[in-house]
């Protein structure tokens, strides 16, 4: 079976797609990541290609030494993956030291691994140990609702966890754990990944100010329904804050603290604070 008819092909594919289709990736915006298992390797061993360069990823990442990991082309469309996969997307190695990258399949028009590779990669590295494996799938988009909600609120993990939580019940017990915030900076580098993964440590969601959000998760269909579900409730609020400055009502600190218990879920209390 070719690369193409690879499960894990077709759900990378179907999530460029959706997130194309939900209007989060403009021109060349955003960028997603796979870490393929073992297996998915050996089944495609035969395609992979070892003679391209060593590159240098920019950063280190030596907790991800010899993974290969499906990634989106820097400069590449969302819009074009499904058209042309080859060309848009990557397989890439990891060399024994964490500090290289090699292109084994993809491509075939020329192109590098996705602008965002330095923060893909460091949240991956801790994603990995902090789930023990679980988690494969960062996914960079530019949803609009949460970028305007950078405009309005604090850039603090406390305020835009408890909006986002207030505007659908579903939102607490699909991100319990909140979201972090990055203030604006340069994209594309070492720094803002080293700022992204440490919010990688608490968090599956990270902001960043003015420019969209890196969500992580265990598998496509996880990862791409936390970023629709944090950009739907991200919608949610600007509805209500464009038709009035104040919510008539909501959900209260005390709902959440009787919500917690019976979806058997631990809601820190940092997001509960009592407002004005
Ligand atoms: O253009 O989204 O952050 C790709 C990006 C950079
Ligand atoms: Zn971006």
């Amino acid at each position: 079976m070719s690369v193409l008819d690879q499960e894990f092909m077709i759900g990378f594919i179907r999530m460029a797609t959706d997130g194309f289709e939900h209007g989060w990736h403009e021109r060349n915006g955003g960028n997603l990541s796979y870490r393929m298992k073992e297996e998915e390797v050996a089944a495609v061993a035969g395609e992979l290609n070892h003679d391209a360069p060593w590159q240098p990823i920019g950063t280190e990442v030596p907790g991800l030494a010899g993974e290969y990991f499906l990634v989106t082309g820097s400069g590449k469309y969302f819009r074009n993956v499904c058209l042309d996969p080859a060309a848009n997307l990557a397989i890439i190695e990891i060399d024994e030291s964490g500090t290289q990258y090699k292109i084994c399949w993809g491509l075939v028009n020329g192109g590098r691994p996705t602008s965002e590779l330095p923060s893909h990669l460091m949240n991956h590295e801790v994603k990995k140990r902090v789930t023990n494996g679980a988690y494969r799938v960062i996914y960079h988009c530019h949803a609009t609702n949460v970028i305007a909600m950078t405009f309005v609120l604090p850039l603090t993990d406390e305020a835009f966890t408890r909006e986002l939580w207030e505007m659908a019940t579903e939102c607490p017990v699909v991100f319990p754990q909140g979201v972090g915030v990055v203030p604006w900076m340069v994209p594309g580098g070492r720094e803002i990944g080293v700022e992204t993964s440490k919010l990688m440590e608490d968090y599956d969601v990270a902001i960043w100010a003015h420019h969209g959000m890196f969500c992580a998760g265990p598998d496509f269909d996880i990862t791409y329904g936390l970023a629709d579900t944090v950009e739907k409730s991200a919608e949610i609020w600007i509805k209500v804050r464009s038709c009035t400055p104040e919510k008539r009502q909501t959900i209260t600190p005390e709902d959440f603290r009787e919500l917690a218990p019976a979806f058997g879920i631990e809601l820190p209390e940092k997001f509960l604070y009592e407002k004005h």
